[in-house]
């Protein structure tokens, strides 16, 4: 498919605002991609098709993870929030035919993070804190540190993450807390 499809199929699964987010993070991911060296085109691509499960409903999703044969751990039967990321990678993959893995991981840990994380899905996680209708208290801050460095901005948005997640008590995924861990840990060091 051309990205002009993707952008078709994403666009008739989501609501006005929901499909200005998908350009919107698409537009930041491009922007990132050329400042830090990840590939545009997979950028746009990612960011457009990132939250197409978003207003999928929950028994669908599961449906879609089940028929694709994703097993749930028990944290991620208990974090809904999480499924759109999961049951998107899986519905991308089979539905619409993408077979880049690189996008395909950038979709399915956009929500989570996790350790080890390539460039695009650096891009992809931060594109989505800084998207140009994004107004949370503090996104000023995390523009400015997307533009100063990857790493920093990652740090910002997880650490923004955990603590939201925590004030909350809803069950905080393992590979939230590996990615937040491994970026502290690169920061100190460096
Ligand atoms: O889909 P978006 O709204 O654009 O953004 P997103 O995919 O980053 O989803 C954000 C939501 O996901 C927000 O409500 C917090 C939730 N979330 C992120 N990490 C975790 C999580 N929820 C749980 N339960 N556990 C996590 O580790
Ligand atoms: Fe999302
Ligand atoms: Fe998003």
């Amino acid at each position: 498919m051309t990205i002009e499809q993707y952008k078709q199929v994403v666009q008739s699964r989501l609501s006005a605002k929901r499909w200005k987010h998908s350009l919107n993070v698409a537009e930041a991911a491009v922007k990132l991609a050329k400042k830090y060296g990840a590939d545009v085109q997979k950028a746009e691509i990612a960011g457009i098709l990132h939250d197409i499960m978003k207003e999928t409903p929950p028994q669908e999703q599961l449906q879609i993870m089940q028929q694709f044969g994703i097993i749930l751990s028990n944290i991620e039967k208990n974090a809904p929030k999480l499924w759109h990321a999961m049951s998107g990678a899986v519905y991308i993959q089979h539905e619409l035919g993408v077979e880049d893995q690189d996008i395909l991981e950038a979709v399915r840990y956009h929500t989570t993070g996790r350790a080890d994380m390539s460039p695009l899905e650096k891009v992809i996680y931060i594109a989505d804190y800084i998207s140009a209708e994004r107004d949370y208290d503090g996104v000023a801050d995390m523009r400015k540190a997307a533009n100063q460095s990857l790493e920093k901005a990652m740090a910002d948005g997880m650490t923004f993450t955990i603590k939201d997640l925590a004030g909350r008590q809803v069950p905080i995924h393992p590979d939230t807390f590996a990615a937040y861990n491994q970026v502290v840990i690169f920061l100190k060091e460096k």
